[in-house]
């Protein structure tokens, strides 16, 4: 690492590409059995403020590739405590009949956020509810359910429900509007009657009158789609002058750009640019991405703005859109460029899966750091039982080596069979807090309605 030290004792790191470092090791793979079906959304977050983060996993009760024959009975959320103590690492975690939560049927609840709304220290659970089977919206209650932590009873309230007009699919939690109060940004989910669109994203913005409340939806127009809006990222992509708050600008799946104007009143709607750029036009090009800083400030060619990491589901890749600090993104899905192959070019996978799904299906990215930071790294979800790791240089560009299984992490503790686990998502999350991040997958497939977990082993 090429490291001065700069005057006034401000460490100014002149690096330049190439210091990814050496891949991680593991420990052996575990899982957790759950108490539905079909496991797809995870978070973390820190339930009982022991410092040690919780993990959150939404059982969709249903297959998300075929959407059809719900299983029966409430959806749940299950809420993992973390014990703290991962020696044997399989201790480490304790499911608590209090912490797990139910949406009643027919709901088809798909991604959750387990981040603490309210600010009072305790982490809460935002759910968002998807398409229904066979299209249908009667008696579909559609919109955002949050449980919040009731500290004095250490469960969790029953939820408010906030409703939308629209199946929504990946949200994200963060402050739009300045005010320091989180609000919730959802994509839109529906595929019913070809309408795959809606060409909108909905916000709903915390309620300065009464805090841990939230105000109902407001839709914020986007170009028209051409395909499923299902996930979003929001970060600070965008340079403003004399902003004073609501800095967060949202990415829809097209990576289009709506970015924040600043200024915006408390408790009001963030008011937006929304861009005549849509980076990419083949949905399942982007069918999960990830905002976060992967460039260090500190290194030639850094910023303070956040980056966006994008998983392509039908080309098998993950792609870096850098952004520009104002408008644009560094390039409009381009072949080739800033894009990482994810195929493995030697066993790992599971079953071979038959037309129309390859073998290979990345669904699910995650940011975090694997081998110690400051650079941050990659984890994909990258064919059954398996998750791909991209270490990244610190400049958005990352070593990977698809032909080489020290950048693999096999999930699946069971050798390559034919009772598969089909990992859907991932997350990088530090559970026993070493610095390293460790692994989480939801693993969706009717042999294993399961989280796995790998712990990170390097020295
Ligand atoms: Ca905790
Ligand atoms: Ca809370
Ligand atoms: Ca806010
Ligand atoms: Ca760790």
């Amino acid at each position: 690492m090429a490291m001065a030290v700069g005057l006034g004792g401000f460490a100014v790191e002149k690096a330049a590409a190439q210091n990814a470092g050496t891949p991680p090791t593991w420990a052996a793979p575990f899982q957790r059995g759950l108490v539905g079906a079909h496991p797809f959304g995870i978070s973390a977050g820190d339930v009982d403020a022991d410092g040690f983060p919780e993990v959150a996993v939404v059982e969709s009760m249903i297959d998300i590739v075929t959407n059809i024959d719900r299983v029966s009975g409430p959806a749940v959320i299950n809420i993992f405590r973390n014990k703290t103590t991962w020696n044997p690492p399989d201790a480490g975690f304790e499911q608590i009949a209090d912490w797990q939560l139910e949406l009643p049927e027919p709901l088809i609840p798909r991604y959750v956020e387990l981040i603490d709304v309210d600010n009072e220290g305790h982490a809460d659970v935002v759910v968002t509810v998807g398409e229904p089977e066979n299209n249908n919206l009667f008696g579909y209650n559609c919109g955002v359910y949050v449980f919040r932590f009731n500290e004095g009873a250490g469960q969790f309230f029953d939820p408010e429900y906030y409703p939308s007009s629209i199946p929504l699919g990946r949200h994200r939690v963060a402050d739009m509007n300045g005010d320091q109060l989180l609000d919730i940004v959802c994509a839109v989910d529906f595929h019913a009657n070809g309408r795959a669109f809606d060409n909108t994203v909905r916000v709903y913005y915390q309620d300065c009158a009464h805090p841990g409340l939230f105000l109902p939806e407001q839709m914020q127009a986007v170009l028209n789609e051409t395909g499923a809006t299902v996930p979003c990222a929001v970060g600070d992509f965008h340079r403003q002058t004399g902003v004073t708050g609501g800095i967060n600008d949202v990415v829809t799946w097209d990576m289009q750009l709506l970015s924040n104007n600043g200024n915006n009143p408390a408790c009001q709607n963030a008011a937006y640019t929304g861009h005549t750029t849509a980076y990419c036009t083949d949905p399942w090009d982007t069918y999960d991405m990830v905002a976060a800083k992967l460039r260090l400030i500190t290194l030639i060619g850094g910023t303070r703005f956040d980056d966006v990491a994008t998983v392509s589901w039908n080309q098998e890749h993950v792609r870096i859109f850098k952004s520009q600090g104002g408008t644009t993104f560094t390039h409009t899905c381009t072949p080739g460029v800033d894009l990482y192959a994810i195929d493995p070019t030697f066993s790992i996978c599971n079953s071979p899966r038959t037309a129309p799904f390859p073998l290979v299906i990345p669904s699910g990215i995650s940011a975090g750091l694997l081998n110690a930071g400051p650079r941050m790294d990659l984890a994909v979800t990258s064919c059954d039982g398996a998750v791909a790791i991209l270490l990244g240089n610190g400049n958005g560009t990352y070593v990977f080596d698809n032909g080489n299984p020290a950048y693999f992490v096999r999930v699946d503790p069971q050798p390559p069979g034919p009772d598969f686990i089909e990992n859907h998502q991932v997350l990088i999350v530090d559970l026993n807090l070493d610095g390293k991040g460790d692994l989480v997958t939801s693993n969706h497939s009717a042999f294993a309605n399961s989280i796995s977990v790998v712990l990170n082993t390097t020295p």
